[in-house]
């Protein structure tokens, strides 16, 4: 927090990025990974049936609600004793360290539903073909990836 540059406020009260800025302006990151497929992916990362569909509409509320929640619970907890001063780091390591354990393994479940959901038939989360599911999916993911979340073998 606190390390977006000053000037984004000029756009967004937040402060926050992403911002999408041209041709308008789009912010949360959800509504900008919709934004450039309707405006410029010619139908391309539409799903090809109503299976594919329902997939996509479950999977990309999944993302953005259930997997980055629990990422972020967990990142949370997991960052405090490195951002505590040092004399007290040993006894805020062994406090939070307990319940980043605990919303770690909370994630399991989620990692679960995704590996069950990739098969031959499906390659993507988005169904047959690569979509905006894929790319909502990918934020939660590549936090849990950089801070060791789940094991990637
Ligand atoms: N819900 C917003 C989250 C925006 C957000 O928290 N952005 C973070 C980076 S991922 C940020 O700007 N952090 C810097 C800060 O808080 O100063 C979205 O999905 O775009």
């Amino acid at each position: 927090m606190g390390r977006a540059p000053a000037v984004l406020k000029s756009v967004l009260p937040l402060g926050k990025s992403p911002i999408l800025q041209q041709p308008r302006v789009v912010t949360e990151s959800r509504l900008i990974l919709q934004y450039l497929p309707d405006n410029y992916a010619q139908g391309n990362w539409e799903p090809i049936n109503l299976p594919n569909k329902v997939r996509n509409e479950y999977l990309q509320e999944f993302a953005n609600s259930t997997l980055a929640m629990k990422a972020n619970f967990v990142i949370g907890f997991d960052i405090i004793p490195s951002h505590s001063p040092w004399f007290v780091r040993p006894l805020v390591s062994g406090m939070f360290n307990f319940v980043a354990t605990h919303y770690k393994n909370d994630l399991v479940a989620p990692f679960e539903l995704m590996e069950a959901a990739l098969s031959d038939r499906s390659p993507w989360f988005a169904g047959q073909k690569l979509g905006l599911t894929d790319f909502c999916m990918s934020w939660p993911m590549d936090l849990a990836s950089q801070r060791g979340y789940f094991d990637e073998k």
